[in-house]
């Protein structure tokens, strides 16, 4: 055996031993690399005489392109060979369980809202939503609060540009306008509540730019104030779990109800903790009235043969009272710290049967 056939045998034997990507490396460098044996042997074809260098040089590059070659596909093996290794390692069983320690919970006003829905849903109302950017024709006009009526100015709305024909649309400043829209569509008799999001231009320790509220709407023909104060009550004592809740009308005044009222909660105070069902205090919990006949017939629904209540009331506030938070604006500033103390397990799913809070 030459030399050149002794180097690689030897060469080849390194290559096809090497047990990783490393030692492949390794058996490359000393065969090719700068100082390597295939590199200094074809370094020698420059001192050959011109017939010597005819015999070897052919000779070496065929050594220098075989174990090119060895090595590529050495690689590829071990390439492969990693991969199906980490596969198998990384093996995930999706049957486990989730770990306990989970990061993120469920934000009390989504908590909230899903208890609101559930309880209404019971009572048999149908949720309906809307846009939060608003015609201000559904947002006020047709909620019979004409553009020179003070309640546009009462609420601080948010206006956005002007539209080429002179219209603004608006930051929608209850629900109220999708339940115009659900009257524009939709015979009579209605059952519906609104939650959403809504926006007006007012921040302090219990108001926030952006709030929820829950509106309900029912209109049938002979719905009256009777059938609006049972729903509250029967809302208030599931969503507060308990059974004796009393409540009081005060008058109040909505452009889009006639007469319009205000509902305040029993309750005490005297604790430091509030209670509800006793003592001598009042919480203010919703507003209300008989659906305006303007509205109405805004919205195509024939006044004379149907009439309707409405109530509205801020879902923020309901959390902030069942659950002890003290501060709207906290609800929105994204503190994980918050979110631990006041959030909720993601699969605490609130229902009526399974409860409604923790
Ligand atoms: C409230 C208070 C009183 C209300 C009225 C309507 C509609 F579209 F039927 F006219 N929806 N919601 C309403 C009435 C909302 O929130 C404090």
């Amino acid at each position: 055996m030459t030399d050149t056939q002794t180097l690689e045998k030897d060469i080849l034997a390194g290559i096809a031993a090497a047990a990783d990507e490393a030692a492949l490396e390794a058996v490359r460098v000393a065969a090719l690399g700068k100082k390597g044996t295939i590199s200094e042997l074809l370094k020698t074809l420059g001192a050959m005489s011109p017939d010597e260098r005819k015999v070897n040089g052919p000779a070496f590059n065929g050594l220098r392109d075989r174990v090119q070659q060895a090595i590529a596909a050495k690689k590829s093996e071990l390439e492969a060979a990693a991969l199906n290794a980490r596969l198998a390692s990384e093996r995930v069983d999706i049957t486990l369980p989730v770990r306990p320690e989970a990061m993120g919970s469920v934000h009390p006003v989504s908590q909230v809202l899903d208890e609101v829905v559930a309880i209404f849903a019971d009572l048999g109302f149908a949720v309906a939503e809307g846009p939060d950017i608003e015609f201000d024709d559904y947002n006020f006009t047709k909620l019979n609060t004409p553009p020179d009526h003070p309640a546009r100015q009462m609420q601080d709305t948010f206006y956005m540009v002007p539209q080429a024909d002179g219209s603004r649309h608006v930051l929608r400043t209850q629900t109220s306008a999708v339940q115009v829209r659900t009257m524009l569509v939709e015979k009579p008799p209605i059952r519906i509540i609104s939650p959403g999001r809504t926006y007006r231009c007012d921040s302090d320790a219990t108001h926030s730019p952006m709030f929820h509220q829950i509106e309900g709407l029912v209109v049938d023909e002979t719905t009256h104030l009777g059938h609006l104060k049972w729903t509250l009550e029967e809302f208030l004592k599931a969503f507060f779990e308990i059974d004796n809740v009393e409540l009081r009308a005060r008058p109040s005044y909505f452009p889009f109800t006639e007469p319009s009222l205000e509902w305040d909660m029993r309750c005490d105070r005297s604790g430091g903790q509030i209670k509800f069902g006793t003592g001598n205090d009042w919480l203010e919990i919703f507003g209300s009235g008989m659906v305006n006949p303007r509205v109405l017939e805004n919205c195509g629904i024939d006044s004379s043969k149907f009439q309707g209540y409405a109530f509205g009331g801020g879902i923020d506030r309901l959390a902030m009272l069942k659950y002890g938070i003290p501060d709207i604006r906290s609800f929105f500033e994204s503190d994980l710290r918050w979110l631990r103390a006041y959030g909720f397990a993601a699969l605490d799913i609130p229902t009526l049967d399974g409860g409604l809070s923790r």
